[in-house]
């Protein structure tokens, strides 16, 4: 989406949804100030039945000058409509009539409304992300408005559960490139809850509900503000033989939840995409916290025994393997000779010179080093990016001097710590061979698994069926999982 197209656009109104939350005010205001700076007539408005009365978010409208207006009644039809935070004919937002329709939105793409242009990436932490992203890609610069670079922090700031569920690196980017205003949003983030919704807290907890076989906890509350579920959820796994913890609430509008995990057999981020999934909804987050949504319409039982019923498949559904103690009967296993691959790598040093320490940003997430003589990036068949060393990499490929190029949802980027300059991996990327031909025992697995590596004791990688499961000829700890999608690209059947 380029926002500049929307110049050409006479009579132009923002519009978020009904009850506006402060991600749904930052995006609403970044699109206004983009039409504003570029001398437009603009209006942004909310409508629905009820005017805004959090505290927090009158402190956000008055403190930011938050240009928005509450129009219940509105009655004109502009040239464009652009609808911020939600999706235009869904039921969260009023409609307005116009002669054209944009949306830009970061929950799950479900509106069936064609004809209208749309900007949705369901996995990014806030809307504001995205129109942080649409306004500096139009050539703005967000920190120069600082009340506006305030209310975009904290739009992500709510919507992440103060970013403690931020997984997405453009979020990341987005929170460390504003320049705020700490005060106000320390106001803010002060007047977060009412004293109704402090008795909501407490009225939930009471009403938990304990499965000692596998230590978790499902905690309902009456519909509140999101930020409560991460509250309650992070307050109850304090608890001990507490390992996993799920609070919700299910409103007309929507069913959230917030999932908390300190088991390592348990990703937070994992259990929330499963108790989401073709329910309309979506999850976000990493390994310890996460949160997702579900729309009730997809719903056939109480939003309760769904998310009870899906936690017992999800328990009963994985083996759990750890690779290091494991020996598996391979005797009926099919061999296979592992293929020559291309893939890519970087040598840190072309980069940045040795001893700088920086700072590696991909889609998996963020990774922290000081680069030094041996160090080196590998760019796997996936696009995923982990670190080698080089007596490793020279063991098992071959450095060519060929460029390396692919397509990435988001180009892996080092910043140096110590000057903040930040430089895109794939200027500097070579392609690699594979040497040798290694041979493996493989088998699709039947149930889905979660695999502890040698190499990865405190965090597993799930396997699904139809994927398989491999064992090296020559080391039968090396066990890991292949793709199902992806095997027959790696390995081929040895005669
Ligand atoms: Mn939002």
């Amino acid at each position: 989406m380029d926002l500049k197209e929307f110049l050409n656009y006479e009579k132009v109104v923002i519009q978020c949804h009904d009850n506006p939350d402060a991600d749904a005010l930052a995006s609403g205001y970044a699109m206004y100030w983009f039409f504003q700076q570029n001398g437009k007539k603009v209006r942004f408005i909310y409508r629905g039945r009820n005017e805004i009365k959090k505290s927090n978010l009158l402190i956000m409208v008055r403190e930011l000058q938050v240009p928005v207006e509450y129009e219940p009644f509105f009655a004109e039809e502009p040239d464009l409509l652009i609808t911020v935070d939600c999706q235009y004919g869904q039921k969260n937002i009023t409609s307005t009539k116009a002669k054209k329709i944009a949306i830009i939105d970061h929950h799950q793409k479900s509106t069936s409304f064609s004809g209208a242009l749309t900007y949705i990436k369901s996995d990014v932490g806030s809307c504001s992300t995205l129109c942080w992203k649409l306004i500096r890609e139009a050539g703005l610069l967000p920190n120069d408005n600082r009340l506006l670079a305030t209310a975009l922090f904290y739009g992500l700031f709510t919507d992440t559960n103060r970013l403690s569920e931020v997984s997405h690196p453009l979020d990341r980017d987005m929170m460390d490139t504003l320049v705020i205003n700490k005060a106000t949003v320390t106001e803010m983030v002060n007047s977060n809850i009412s004293l109704q919704e402090l008795q909501i807290t407490g009225k939930a907890i009471l009403n938990y509900d304990y499965h000692p076989s596998n230590k978790y906890l499902v905690i309902e509350a009456e519909p509140c503000d999101p930020c409560i579920l991460g509250v309650i959820s992070d307050f109850a796994l304090e608890t001990e033989n507490v390992s996993v913890c799920v609070a919700f609430y299910a409103s007309a509008y929507e069913v959230k939840f917030s999932v908390r995990s300190c088991s390592k057999e348990v990703h937070a981020d994992e259990l929330a995409s499963f108790l989401a999934e073709g329910l309309g909804g979506g999850g976000g987050g990493h390994m310890l916290k996460a949160g997702g949504t579900i729309l009730p319409d997809c719903l056939t039982k109480s939003a309760r025994d769904t998310i009870e019923e899906r936690l017992e498949w999800y328990y009963d559904r994985y083996l759990v393997i750890y690779a290091q103690h494991t020996k598996l009967n391979t005797s009926t296993w099919k061999a296979y000779e592992k293929l020559s691959q291309t893939l890519g790598c970087i040598k840190l040093t072309d980069v940045f010179p040795a001893g700088t320490p920086i700072n590696i940003r991909t889609l998996e997430g963020d990774v922290d080093t000081v680069i030094d003589d041996e160090a080196y990036l590998m760019i796997g068949v996936e696009g995923e990016i982990y670190p080698i060393k080089e007596n490793k990499l020279l063991n098992s490929y071959q450095l060519t001097n060929f460029v390396f190029t692919r397509e990435f949802e988001y180009e892996p980027r080092i910043k140096n710590r110590a000057t903040g300059e930040i430089k895109k991996v794939l200027a500097y990327a070579k392609t690699v061979r594979t040497l040798s031909s290694a041979i493996v025992f493989a088998k699709p697995l039947e149930q889905p698994v979660k695999l502890f590596t040698v190499w990865t004791e405190d965090k597993y990688y799930s396997g699904d069926v139809g994927d398989y499961l491999t064992v090296r000829a020559d080391d039968e700890h090396d066990i890991y999982v292949v793709k199902g999608s992806l095997f027959d690209r790696f390995y081929k059947p040895r005669n």
